[in-house]
């Protein structure tokens, strides 16, 4: 009987932590699987955040690098400078990334460092029990926000795609999404473009996902994809902010 469909190599085998309903998972799968059809998993060095998906170095099937809260782009800067014929990614947070390791995406982005980062939003820090992040939107309930964000305190959501964007050395740039069956395919063709990007020398790739928290979120996992879609859409857009092809 024809196989059609497989655990991807991409992945060890390996079951993940992640709570119910929770999308790092589908991430996780999509970035092996890409990894895997661009047979470059033998090549590939990650470097996990830390946050609900610090154990990534456990389920991705290539080399995994470890960082401390935030700092993954400038691990990944010293590998990718010391094998730049690796393919290197770092996987990260909005807590990680847009909080605690702002400076190090913006400057990664700067230099623009042949590195691709698989940004994951969900609007809040998910491993350490909902505290508000950077990324929570304005009315949001976290934890340490319980009667919802209040922009005049906390200023508006950071968007950080479109934050890189103005930044000459992001050479792609594009906000996905993984909340149904279509945009789970059009995550993956952005994933892959991004490892493309960086395989063609043409500098810093970043693809933010909308992700979903559905245990932080206080939703089911049916809910909290429905959330995402109509609290997560309108404020952060999908689309392309930053193409290769600009890249001269
Ligand atoms: C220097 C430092 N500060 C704070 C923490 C605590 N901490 C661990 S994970 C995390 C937030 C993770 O949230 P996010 O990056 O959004 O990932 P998620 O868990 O939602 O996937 C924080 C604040 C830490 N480990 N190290
Ligand atoms: S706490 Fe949230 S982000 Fe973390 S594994 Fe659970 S659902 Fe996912």
């Amino acid at each position: 009987m024809a196989i059609v469909f497989k655990r991807t190599e991409g992945l060890a085998e390996i079951p993940f932590h992640y709570c119910p309903g929770c999308t790092h998972g589908i991430i996780h799968r999509l970035v092996g699987e890409v990894l895997e059809e661009l047979g470059v998993l033998g090549d590939a060095i990650g470097v996990a955040p830390v946050g609900c998906s610090v154990l990534a170095y456990d389920y991705f099937n290539c080399d995994m690098h470890e960082a401390a809260h935030g700092r993954a782009p400038a691990v990944a800067t010293g590998i990718k400078r010391v094998h730049p014929n690796n393919v290197v990614f770092t996987y990260q947070g909005d807590g990680d990334l847009a909080s605690i390791g702002t400076a190090e995406i913006v400057h990664a982005a700067h230099r623009s460092e042949n590195i691709t980062t698989i940004f994951v939003n969900n609007a809040i820090y998910g491993m350490t029990g909902g505290q508000m992040a950077p990324t929570t939107l304005p009315g949001q309930k976290a934890t340490t926000s319980p009667y919802g964000r209040d922009p005049k305190h906390c200023g508006m959501p950071l968007k950080v795609s479109e934050m890189l964007a103005t930044i000459p050395g992001a050479s792609y740039v594009e906000r996905v999404s993984v909340h149904n069956p279509a945009n789970i395919r059009k995550a993956k063709k952005a994933i892959k473009k991004a490892f493309e990007c960086q395989l063609a020398g043409k500098g810093f790739s970043i693809i933010e996902v909308l992700s979903t928290c559905p245990t932080n979120w206080g939703l089911t996992p049916v809910e909290a994809l429905k959330w995402l879609e109509e609290n997560m859409l309108p404020y952060y857009p999908l689309g392309n902010f930053r193409t290769p092809e600009e890249v001269k």
